[in-house]
């Protein structure tokens, strides 16, 4: 990184910054219905090299990604005096809205920046390979301009800058899982406060795995259907006459719905519930019941909610055939990863069985990897 900085600027970068893509465990499209979720940071990160300009001087981005269109290492620049929603469009305008976020939110001049790009998230996997990005950068420039912000701010400001300027409506869990994250736990967070407990996830003790099988259906947050699963919670929330699903009893009556809503607001109860047994589970050992409730987290994403596709389905389908405890996709779904709670024996007959499943419905081949749970965002120089 500092390499590719010097070489391409000419001079040292200030420091760098690291932060990881996101596991959610269980908790599906509970953090903009102010409920709470289960997940973890991954041992896959985003790394940015950043220096800030003189006043005056133009923002200059490098992503170590390679644009195929160009064949070169993407390229973007930006004035920091005329940031506004919109200015900035494609891979920077992550990085961009979070330095307008960071100066609408706190009030503190950010001046342009010279940054370099590094991410072995992969992007498009549900991952959350984009807040990674951001979160990187919110955690650099708010250092390096002695912004007044903790961490649960920086959560809130990367969100305004997905929210207002990238234009993706999404909620609060992906930055919060990628800054307060701990090594070795999954952070139950409350979507509502933002406080956090941190469960252990000895994954490794019990020998198990979690396998994440990326779909390779590239998945975006801005193409209309998580809005639209967003608007229909706010509905369904409108017409029970609370302010969001997270204030319902979980036996709340809703049968007075409208048949296209209910299925939805049914979902955000019974995925409430399910967190809730999850958190005994995990903090009593009991690895099975665990996995039982991922795969009725799945069902209800696929069932009630709506947000799964034939590749996650088959995905889970195949693992749980070859012995998963659990399998469930993760993360907003239409595309994206699943994953799979499996022994550690069970790995490889897993891995053959999506294999096998994607060939022969003639897909492309999806992408296998373990993980674990990893530190939460921090600064590496
Ligand atoms: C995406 C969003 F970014 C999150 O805020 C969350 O809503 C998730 O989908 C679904 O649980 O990752």
């Amino acid at each position: 990184m500092v390499g590719t900085f010097q070489q391409l600027f000419g001079v040292e970068p200030s420091g760098v910054w690291r932060a990881p893509g996101r596991v959610n465990l269980i908790g599906e499209h509970l953090d903009y219905n102010n409920g709470l979720v289960l997940p973890f940071a991954i041992d896959r990160s985003a790394m940015v090299a950043v220096r800030l300009l003189a006043p005056g001087e133009h923002s200059q981005l490098v992503s170590t990604w390679i644009d195929p269109t160009t064949g070169r290492q993407a390229r973007a620049g930006f004035d920091p005096l005329n940031l506004r929603p919109g200015a900035v469009t494609g891979w920077a305008s992550g990085p961009a809205g979070v330095a307008w976020a960071l100066q609408e939110s706190t009030g503190v001049q950010v001046p342009g920046f010279q940054m370099v790009l590094d991410s072995i998230v992969p992007v498009g996997s549900g991952l959350s390979s984009s807040h990674a990005v951001e979160v990187s950068v919110a955690l650099a420039l708010a250092e390096l301009t002695d912004a007044p912000v903790d961490r649960r701010d920086l959560a809130r400001i990367t969100q305004r800058a997905e929210n207002d300027f990238v234009g993706a409506p999404t909620g609060i869990m992906d930055q919060s899982a990628s800054l307060l994250s701990t090594a070795g736990h999954a952070v139950l967070l409350n979507c509502r406060t933002l406080e956090t407990e941190h469960i252990p996830l000895p994954l490794d003790e019990a020998r198990l795995r979690l396998l994440v099988v990326d779909t390779c259906v590239a998945h975006s947050n801005d193409d209309g259907g998580y809005a639209a699963r967003r608007a229909t919670c706010e509905q369904a929330a409108e017409l029970l006459g609370v302010d969001t699903l997270g204030d319902l009893p979980l036996d709340a009556d809703l049968s007075e719905l409208p048949a296209e809503i209910l299925p939805k607001a049914r979902h955000v109860l019974s995925e409430r519930a399910r967190v809730d047994a999850a958190v005994e589970h995990l903090r009593a050992g009991r690895w099975q019941e665990l996995g039982s409730e991922l795969s009725a987290s799945h069902a209800s994403l696929r069932d009630d909610y709506q947000v799964s596709c034939p590749e996650l389905d088959v995905a889970v389908e195949a693992m749980t055939q070859a012995g998963a405890l659990g399998a469930r996709m993760t993360g907003a779904g239409f595309g994206g990863s699943a994953i799979g709670l499996l022994r550690e024996s069970d790995v490889t007959a897993a891995q053959d069985a999506v294999l096998a499943s994607f060939q022969a419905a003639g897909w492309d081949e999806p992408r296998l990897f373990t993980v674990l749970p990893g530190e939460g965002a921090d600064r590496l120089l």
